[in-house]
């Protein structure tokens, strides 16, 4: 943590109480004036401070951003968000991330924005990543495993991000295969996964996480606005993006060391536990055919396991599916 994320730590602890400004300097053994440079800087990031004469610093209110330092005051993990890019607006935080690989940012590196003007969903699609209310981040990961084990990645990361969204709002969503959250019938999360891998090995997988948090449906173009919800639409109420974010991360490590040490096996039967498709009809939307049948669960590679109508199984490993 760096000395400014420390005091923002402090104060946040603190939950309202007055700090003062020698405890802070000698706890981090810098000078009071450094303390005040420190905290005039989160001031102008958004953090309301106030200085009560000779009891010291109260925190009053925190911005609703997702940077690094609100990230990292509610972070929990041994690796990933130990190295947080933030971008108050950027193309897509996915095109940065996949720089920053080639480049050999390291196991964990987050890419975060508030706003993304050219968000990307599968097959070049456009993801609606307005500003301040949704999340919107990319993370770096590189297992030690070999490129076919690599797809799964989504449906691990649609189980973190739901225990996530439980744990912070009560509510779970439900899993489309593959990459969607659905809540009441409506999309709340896109993932968007993708590789970085020689013949026998990944490099890195960039996971691609877009999140609708805090919008009302006004906010959400017209074209999706009968498809999409947010957090706050369902819920009713407003959620903190930073600890939101600070959780998914969290179940992201925990989720892909038990994949990468025991198999996909445990991650299956919590994505079917979360799932809506299996057991249902649906029709399965291929690049070349479209096809129709029962889903009747997924495979140990994550491949959708479709049962067609004159008896035969196929496996189904790209496809937008419909609930028929
Ligand atoms: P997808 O191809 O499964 O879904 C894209 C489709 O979803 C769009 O064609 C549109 O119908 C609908 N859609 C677009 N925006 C939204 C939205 N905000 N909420 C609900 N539905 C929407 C899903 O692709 C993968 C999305 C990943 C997005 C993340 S954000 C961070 C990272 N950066 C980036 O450019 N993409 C990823």
């Amino acid at each position: 943590m760096t000395i400014k994320e420390k005091i923002l730590s402090q104060l946040l602890s603190a939950k309202g109480e007055p700090i003062s400004g020698q405890k802070l300097a000698d706890e981090l053994s810098i000078s009071r004036t450094m303390i005040w440079k420190h905290l005039k800087a989160l001031e102008l990031e958004g953090y309301v401070i106030e200085a009560v004469k000779k009891k010291g610093y109260i925190l009053l209110s925190i911005p609703d951003i997702v940077s690094k330092e609100r990230i990292t005051s509610y972070l929990e993990t041994a690796q990933l968000g130990h190295n947080i890019l933030y971008y108050p607006v950027c193309d897509s935080t996915q095109n940065i991330a996949a720089e920053k690989a080639r480049e050999g940012a390291p196991h964990g590196t987050v890419v975060i924005t508030e706003e993304q003007t050219a968000g990307r969903g599968r097959l070049e699609r456009v993801w609606d990543s307005s500003a301040n209310n949704g999340i919107w981040m990319s993370v770096i990961i590189r297992p030690e495993i070999s490129p076919h084990m690599a797809p799964q990645f989504t449906l691990v990361s649609a189980v973190a991000i739901t225990k996530a969204m439980e744990d912070l709002t009560g509510s779970a969503p439900e899993i489309k295969w593959p990459n969607d959250l659905l809540m009441n019938g409506k999309k709340v999360t896109g993932i968007l996964t993708e590789l970085q891998a020689d013949m026998d090995r990944v490099q890195s997988i960039i996971i691609g996480i877009g999140v609708n948090v805090n919008q009302e449906l006004e906010s959400f173009e017209q074209s999706i606005q009968s498809i999409a919800t947010s957090l706050k639409i369902e819920t009713g109420n407003d959620i903190n993006r930073a600890a939101l974010v600070a959780k998914i991360l969290y179940y992201l490590e925990k989720y892909t060391n038990m994949y990468v040490e025991n198999g996909f096996e445990p991650i299956k039967l919590l994505w079917e536990s979360y799932s809506c498709t299996i057991g249902k009809r649906i029709r399965a939307i291929l690049l070349r055919e479209t096809l129709e049948g029962t889903a009747i669960g997924i495979s140990n590679d994550g491949v959708l396991q479709l049962r067609l109508d004159d008896g035969e199984i196929r496996g189904i490993y790209s496809a937008d599916i419909h609930l028929t």
